[in-house]
């Protein structure tokens, strides 16, 4: 009698399915800092990795299974080939190329479509029920590729938006009141990155709202100056490019929440991707769970911001003229 034998008496088969599964393709710097988060964080137990690099793919699943034994029991697979992600809940895309020094998020668009066209179709041949999350840049109009490549009702393509925005902004009031991130409120809504628009008429503490005690707040007449935490939202990722090469950290836990918020059917609202008028997608915030998006908080927006707002749509629709699908 072999070992095994010796030491089980099987009673069934046993079932790999969690009911967990996400799986994330492209395993570069932000799809690796999503999968470590959201394996530590005990987002799921079941990931399984995608990418066009035979080697690399591989490599980076060995490495996280070397580390199983100070994780939670979570299986970790990875191919070239798709059937590895079947009977996924949720499939994270961040492959693609990313800007480099100099190159805004727009500049991806039409390389990254092309990459899109190609994972889409073998996403949703092995995961026909599986929630699509983007993180691909431009994240705002590969959004809108997906859902109009996949055919999938809009509430089952998230990008991560603004999630990241919001983060960002959440700090930078924090810093600049000494107050945690967390108890910072507020929102960045519209495009991810350039002309994203701050919800300063909604910003608030405990629900004391900012612009009660300062009505310029964030606008050009502010003698605070509080647009600069804005304007330094927008240059994050720029300075982060220039600084290291790439941003990977934060966008990975921002994934990791939006996950968390799926698979656990959290009903928490977070700015997320979501398809407005024509036919633009973007962030507003939306209510997460395990169907996908169940609702969008309309926000009493004033008529600057939803100016803004309408500017973003107005860039995005033009981009996605250009298009080919
Ligand atoms: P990276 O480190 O170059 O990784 C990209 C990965 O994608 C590589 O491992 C490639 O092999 C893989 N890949 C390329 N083509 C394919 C394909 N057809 N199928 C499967 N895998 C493929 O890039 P990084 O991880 O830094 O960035 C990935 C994307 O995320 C870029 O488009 C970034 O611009 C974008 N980001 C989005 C953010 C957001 O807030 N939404 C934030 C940061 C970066």
């Amino acid at each position: 009698m072999e070992t095994l034998s010796k030491l089980l008496q099987p009673i069934q088969k046993k079932t790999d399915d969690t009911g967990n599964k996400v799986t994330v393709v492209g395993v570069g710097q932000v799809g690796m800092a999503a999968v470590f988060a959201m394996l530590t964080q005990g987002v799921t137990s079941n990931i399984a990795l995608v990418d066009v690099s035979a080697e690399k793919v591989k490599g980076e699943m060995l490495d996280l299974q070397h580390g199983s034994a100070f994780m939670r029991n979570a299986k970790i697979s990875a191919s070239t080939d798709y059937a590895v992600s079947a009977g996924s809940k949720i499939c994270i895309v961040t492959a693609g190329v990313r800007q480099r020094e100099g190159e805004t998020r727009l500049d991806l668009v039409q390389r990254n479509t092309d990459v899109l066209k190609m994972i889409i179709p073998q996403l949703l041949k092995h995961s026909p029920d599986t929630i699509l999350m983007i993180a691909s840049n431009p994240v705002d109009i590969l959004t809108f590729v997906t859902w109009k490549l996949s055919g999938l009702p809009k509430q089952r393509v998230i990008g991560s938006g603004t999630n990241l925005d919001s983060a960002r902004f959440r700090y930078l009031l924090s810093e600049r009141l000494g107050i945690a991130p967390t108890s910072c409120h507020g929102y960045i809504i519209g495009e991810h990155g350039d002309t994203s628009v701050p919800v300063w008429s909604g910003v608030n503490i405990a629900g004391v709202r900012l612009s009660d005690l300062n009505k310029d707040i964030g606008s050009a007449c502010d003698t605070e100056n509080w647009k600069v935490v804005h304007e330094k939202v927008v240059q994050s990722a720029y300075e982060v490019i220039k600084l290291k090469g790439y941003t990977s950290w934060a966008i990975g836990l921002s994934l990791a929440q939006l996950a968390r918020a799926i698979l656990t059917n959290a009903h928490s609202v977070h700015p997320g991707e979501h398809g407005i008028e024509d036919e633009a997608f973007l962030s507003l915030p939306c209510v997460l769970g395990t169907c996908g998006v169940y609702d969008i908080v309309r926000q009493p927006l004033t008529d600057n911001e939803l100016q803004q707002l309408r500017k973003s749509a107005k860039v995005m629709a033009q981009v996605q003229a250009g298009i080919k699908f």
